[in-house]
């Protein structure tokens, strides 16, 4: 494995081979296997193309002999930025044939993120759009490669700018790449966060290609599945749970659209006959609505996932009754561990539980604040191990020391209860972490970047409920001595300064005088979240 990455044991990687959870081949191995078997079916469509598998597997192989020509080699690691586009996966493919590692950032991080990916992973290269959602990448990247002097090469799909344009890089194929192993590393995923900054999730050919597998057979994948990505492709979720990745897997169409509102999004299903597809809970309970008053046929989708934040009974039940008993509830993570309810689980466990671990070489354990295990059905931490699941962070020895246990569980952060049928319920979490409708932030990145600012002397980020995305970002600052109570714009305008992603900007500042504390003298962000969950709170906001 790449170095800075944290294999699993031999015995523990041997036991997945012999399982049959690792098969030992590559991404590379799968797409031209697919080219050969499916050659002409479509296997990835967006706005613009329609791509056969053959086609797929053709723009692949040159584009790698291009990037091969920009001195990529094995190992190296390139940050890809892109929405959902057809280029995503042709981009995805090509590094996989020179063996390089696709670092996937979101389309919303900015320069504090993407410099920040950049560095950690030592990328060579950096892949963008020229523009997408009225925001210029070109602009983004000249910042980024001012900070990072490895950065060697900016690659954008449409107008280049000062950099290179990706359509030059067709070139013919004909020289060997090198490729990957099964055991090397095929990407990178970006992690929620917990502290300052994002963390990498190294996922193996062997481990991602399991995960990708499994996901697929437990959702029924197959060749005639049309598979709709609304949410970002370079999400865990909609990448390869099961994911435009299972879909390839499977034979299937990989369907890839930006657009999240229903009266675009409908007519695209209704079309495409899409059968599968991935949301949040916010985006759910908008989608159930919309079928109220939209005329278009839904008829073909049979299997709706909606995880990344807990879905609540009453808006599972909206969800089921707007879409039939389509739904599936889905609780995972990048670091890996999966859980489904599976496709014929009865309604109960649909509406009231966040399914169930996907593979059986999924080590489940629900324990107390001094790592024992709860009596079952208790409510506990949540750690695991397992055939798809993290070993640890990439280049992170101080973080991976606090977030494994020494045997190799992952602390998820999540709080978690056993139903007597080995489903999950996922009640709430320890990990300092905001779930802003599925998009994760971690409250001690933003508080380091206000103590930044001069006019606050300290800051507290808390979640606080909200109808709609399930929480909300409220920042608690206190005023420097003799500076004016700062307000939520000029907060905004200064993160914004500071390279942050906008998803990640507070939706409320309330200025105080001092933070609550715990009896052990930290600050009570639990009682910081009541003042603003309060009536009294709320009536004066
Ligand atoms: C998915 O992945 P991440 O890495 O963005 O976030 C993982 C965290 C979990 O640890 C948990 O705190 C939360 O997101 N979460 C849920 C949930 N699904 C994820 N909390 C409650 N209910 C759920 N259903 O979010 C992700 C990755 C793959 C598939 C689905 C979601």
């Amino acid at each position: 494995m790449l170095e800075g990455c944290v294999p699993w044991p031999p015995e523990l990687a041997e036991h997945y081979r012999k399982a049959g959870y690792w098969h030992g081949e590559t991404f590379d191995e799968l797409l031209r296997r697919r080219a050969r078997d499916r050659s002409d079916h479509p296997a990835v469509v967006d706005a613009a193309n329609r791509i056969t598998y053959a086609d797929l597997d053709a723009a692949a192989g040159r584009l790698a002999a291009g990037l091969s020509g920009l001195d990529l080699s094995p190992g190296d690691r390139v940050v890809v930025q892109l929405p959902n586009v057809a280029t995503f996966l042709t981009v995805f493919f090509a590094l996989q044939r020179i063996g390089a590692v696709a670092v996937l950032a979101l389309p919303l991080h900015r320069r504090n993120e993407i410099v920040h990916l950049c560095r950690q992973s030592g990328a060579v290269a950096y892949v963008i759009p020229d523009e997408h959602a009225r925001f210029d990448y070109r602009e983004l990247a000249a910042q980024v490669r001012d900070d990072v002097p490895g950065l060697r090469h900016v690659v954008v799909d449409g107008a280049p700018g000062p950099f290179i344009d990706l359509t030059d890089l067709y070139a013919a194929p004909g020289r060997d790449h090198g490729g990957a192993a099964p055991s090397d590393v095929a990407v990178m995923l970006v992690s929620g966060g917990t502290t300052g900054l994002p963390k990498l999730i190294p996922r193996t050919h062997d481990d991602y290609l399991y995960n990708i597998r499994a996901s697929a057979e437990l959702c029924g994948l197959g060749p005639d599945d049309v598979y709709l990505a609304a949410l970002p492709v370079s999400h865990n979720f909609a990448l390869a749970c099961p994911g435009v990745l299972g879909a390839l897997h499977a034979g299937a169409t990989a369907l890839l659209t930006n657009a999240v509102a229903p009266d675009e999004v409908f007519d695209v299903i209704a079309r495409e006959r899409v059968t599968v597809t991935a949301l949040v809970p916010p985006t759910a309970r908008m989608w159930a609505e919309a079928t109220e008053w939209s005329g278009s046929d839904l008829s073909s989708l049979r299997l709706l996932q909606v995880g990344g934040a807990r879905l609540l009974p009453e808006h599972a039940r909206l969800v089921r009754d707007a879409f039939g008993p389509v739904l599936q509830q889905v609780f995972g993570m990048a670091e890996g561990l999966l859980n489904f309810t599976e496709p014929d689980a009865p309604e109960d466990v649909v509406l009231h539980t966040q399914g169930r671990p996907l593979s059986p070489g999924d080590e489940i354990r629900i324990v107390d604040e001094d790592d024992a295990d709860v009596s079952p059905g208790e409510l506990g931490h949540l750690l695991t191990r397992g055939p798809y699941t993290l070993r640890g962070y990439y280049r992170a020895p101080e973080h991976n020391a606090v977030s494994f246990t020494e045997d190799g569980f992952y602390r998820t952060g999540d709080l978690v209860r056993m139903t007597p049928t080995g489903h999950l319920v996922v009640e709430g979490r320890v990990k300092e972490q905001i779930n802003r409708g599925g998009d994760k932030i971690a409250a001690v990145e933003l508080e380091e970047h206000l103590l930044t600012h001069p006019a606050v002397a300290d800051a507290a980020v808390v979640a606080v409920p909200d109808d709609l995305l399930g929480e909300r970002t409220c920042a608690f600052v206190i005023a420097a001595s003799g500076s004016p109570p700062i307000g939520r714009s000029e907060v905004a305008v200064f993160l914004r300064d500071c390279g942050v992603a906008p998803y990640k900007i507070p939706d409320r500042v309330e200025v105080v005088d001092a933070f609550p504390v715990t009896r052990v003298g930290k600050t009570d962000k639990r009682a910081l979240a009541a003042m603003v969950a309060s009536p009294v709170a709320k009536a004066r906001s």
